[in-house]
C-alpha cells in the first residue's frame, strides 16, 4: 500500500465523547444514511506514540452512530483494506443477512467492493459495530460505538460515551495464536481473578503497547467538562481483542444502570466497573465536589495508567488529579452477581436440566487450540432450535482463562454464574464466564431464521475455534 494513502488518527476522535441531549435529536421517522470506509492509518494517541492501523472514516474508534429507536439505519461499507472485512453490529436484532458474520451469513468485503446494511436498529441501549472476518481487524482498529437512544431514558445533565481500546504488541499476538506467547496476566491485584499460572497454562496472554480511551492515552486526551452538581452518564464500551477492563472514578462511586445497553432491573452502585470484552455498561455519577477526577482503567501491567480521562468543574482543569493505586483491594467491584443478586448458595435450581451443556476448554502451552466440547471450530457441535423456543445452554469453563462467549442476534437472560442461580437475571448478549466457573443463559428463539454465531470474544480463543452457532430448522 501507498505510504500516502494512510491517514492520521488520534486524539481527535475524542470528539465524539459528549453526546448532545435529546432535545436536539433527530426524530423517529428519518431513515439515517451513513458511509463507513476502512483505511490503514498512523495511530497517534499521544506525541510520542505511533502505530500502523486499520480505521472507520480516518478515526480510531470509529465515528459514533446515534439513532432514535425507531429510526432505520443504512450503512454503506466500502472496504480500503487489504484484508477481508465485515461489519457486525453488537448487540442488535435484525435480519439475519445484517449480522455481518464473514463466511456465514455474507462474504468477506474485499479492497474495493462494498456492501450494504440496511436495518432498523434495536433493542435501544449502548450498542457497537466492528469488523468479523477472522483477520484480526478489529483489533487493530475497525470499531465503534453506536447508541440507540431510548425516548423513555430519564436524562442526565451530561452524557459520554467511553471506548476503551488498547493497542496489541502484534508479536505477541502471534505468539498467542499458537499458544506460545509468555506475555504477563494482567488481572489488577485484588480482582479476584488473578490466578497462580504455571509456563504450561499462560500461552495466550496479548501484550500491549498502548490503552486508549476514545482515541487518547492519558494525558494527551481532551479533558472532559462538568459542573457541580450534575448527574453525569457514562456510556462504557470494552473494546480489548482479550481484556478485561476495572474502571474506578477517583472520588466518586458509580451506579450502573445498564448492562450491554439492557437496563438492570435494579441498579447497583459499584466503586469499580468490570467490563469483559465487547461488554458494555451504563453508569451513572453526581459531581458532589469541585476538582479534577481521573477515570481510570486500572490493572498490573504498568500501561495502563495511560488508560484514563480528566473530568473536572469550572476553573479546576489543571488541578492536579488524586492518584489511584492499581489495586481494587477492599473496593466493590461490579459482578453479575452483585448486580442480580444471588440467593442461598444451592445448587443450580434453574429448572429443566439445560437442552445444551457446553464445556470450553483448551489452551495448553503450544497448542493453538480453543475449544467446545473438545472440538474447534466448524466441527464444534451445533445448536438447533425452533423457532418460539425457549433454549437454556450452559458452559462449564474447564480452562485457566476466562472467556467472553458472546452470541449474536439475540439477547439472553443470564441465569446461573459459578454454581449460583441469579434472583434477577440479566439480560445481556454475552457474559465472562470465568476460570474453572460456569454460566448459564436462557434465550427464546424469536430471532430472524438463520445461522447466528456463539462465540468467545477473546480474539485469539475465537480464531483458535472456540465458536459454534444458533441454527434455526424448521
Ligand atoms: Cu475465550
Amino acid at each position: 500500500m501507498k505510504r500516502r494513502s494512510f491517514l492520521r488518527a488520534g486524539a481527535g476522535a475524542l470528539a465524539v465523547a459528549s453526546i448532545p441531549r435529546l432535545a436536539s435529536r433527530a426524530s423517529a421517522n428519518d431513515v439515517v444514511d451513513v458511509t463507513l470506509r476502512s483505511s490503514p492509518v498512523f495511530f497517534s494517541p499521544g506525541p510520542s506514540l505511533h502505530f500502523s492501523g486499520l480505521a472507520y472514516n480516518g478515526t480510531i474508534p470509529g465515528p459514533l452512530l446515534r439513532v432514535v429507536h425507531g429510526q432505520r439505519i443504512r450503512v454503506r461499507y466500502v472496504s480500503g483494506v487489504n484484508v477481508p472485512t465485515s461489519i457486525h453490529w453488537h448487540g442488535m436484532l435484525l435480519p439475519n443477512d445484517m449480522d455481518g458474520a464473514a463466511g456465514v451469513t455474507q462474504p468477506a468485503v474485499r479492497r474495493g467492493d462494498s456492501f450494504v446494511y440496511d436495518f432498523t436498529p434495536g433493542p435501544p441501549g449502548t450498542r457497537w459495530y466492528h469488523d468479523h472476518a477472522f483477520s484480526l481487524a478489529s483489533a487493530r482498529g475497525l470499531f465503534g460505538m453506536f447508541v440507540v437512544e431510548d425516548p423513555n431514558d430519564e436524562p442526565a445533565d451530561r452524557e459520554f460515551a467511553l471506548v476503551f481500546h488498547d493497542v496489541p504488541k502484534w508479536s505477541s499476538v502471534e505468539a498467542a495464536m499458537g499458544g506460545r506467547s509468555a506475555a504477563p496476566m494482567s488481572d489488577p491485584m485484588g480482582s479476584g481473578q488473578s490466578m497462580q499460572m504455571s509456563q504450561t497454562q499462560m500461552g495466550d496472554e496479548v501484550a500491549y503497547a498502548a490503552h486508549c480511551i476514545n482515541g487518547a492515552a492519558y494525558p494527551h486526551g481532551k479533558k472532559l467538562a462538568v459542573h457541580l452538581g450534575d448527574r453525569v452518564r457514562l456510556r462504557t464500551l470494552n473494546t480489548s481483542p482479550t481484556q478485561t477492563r476495572y474502571v474506578r472514578l477517583a472520588g466518586h462511586e458509580l451506579v450502573v444502570t445498564h448492562a450491554d445497553g439492557n437496563p438492570l432491573a435494579a441498579p447497583v452502585t459499584v466503586d469499580v466497573l468490570r467490563i469483559g470484552p465487547g461488554e458494555r455498561y451504563d453508569a451513572s455519577w453526581e459531581v458532589r465536589e469541585a476538582g479534577a477526577f481521573l477515570l481510570q482503567g486500572i490493572s498490573n501491567d504498568p500501561l495502563e495508567s495511560q488508560q484514563a480521562v480528566l473530568f473536572y468543574t469550572d476553573g479546576m482543569e489543571n488541578a492536579p488529579p488524586p492518584g489511584a493505586p492499581p489495586t481494587v483491594d477492599g473496593l466493590r467491584v461490579f459482578s453479575y452477581e452483585a448486580a442480580g443478586g444471588v440467593g442461598a448458595q444451592t445448587k443450580p435450581a434453574i429448572g429443566a436440566r439445560p437442552a445444551y451443556d457446553f464445556s470450553l476448554g483448551g489452551g495448553s502451552w503450544g497448542s493453538p487450540r480453543w475449544t467446545i466440547e473438545g472440538k474447534i471450530w466448524p466441527n464444534t457441535p451445533k445448536m438447533h432450535v425452533r423457532r418460539g423456543e425457549v433454549v437454556t445452554v450452559r458452559f462449564t469453563n474447564t480452562s485457566d482463562m476466562d472467556h467472553p462467549m458472546h452470541l449474536h442476534g439475540h439477547i439472553f437472560m443470564l441465569a446461573e454464574v459459578n454454581g449460583m442461580p441469579l434472583l434477577r437475571p440479566l439480560a445481556k448478549d454475552g457474559s465472562l464466564v470465568s476460570a474453572k466457573g460456569s454460566a448459564t443463559w436462557r434465550f427464546t428463539a424469536d430471532s430472524s431464521p438463520g445461522r447466528w454465531l456463539l462465540h468467545c470474544h477473546n480474539e485469539i480463543h475465537m480464531n483458535d475455534g472456540m465458536m459454534t452457532e444458533v441454527v434455526y430448522i424448521d
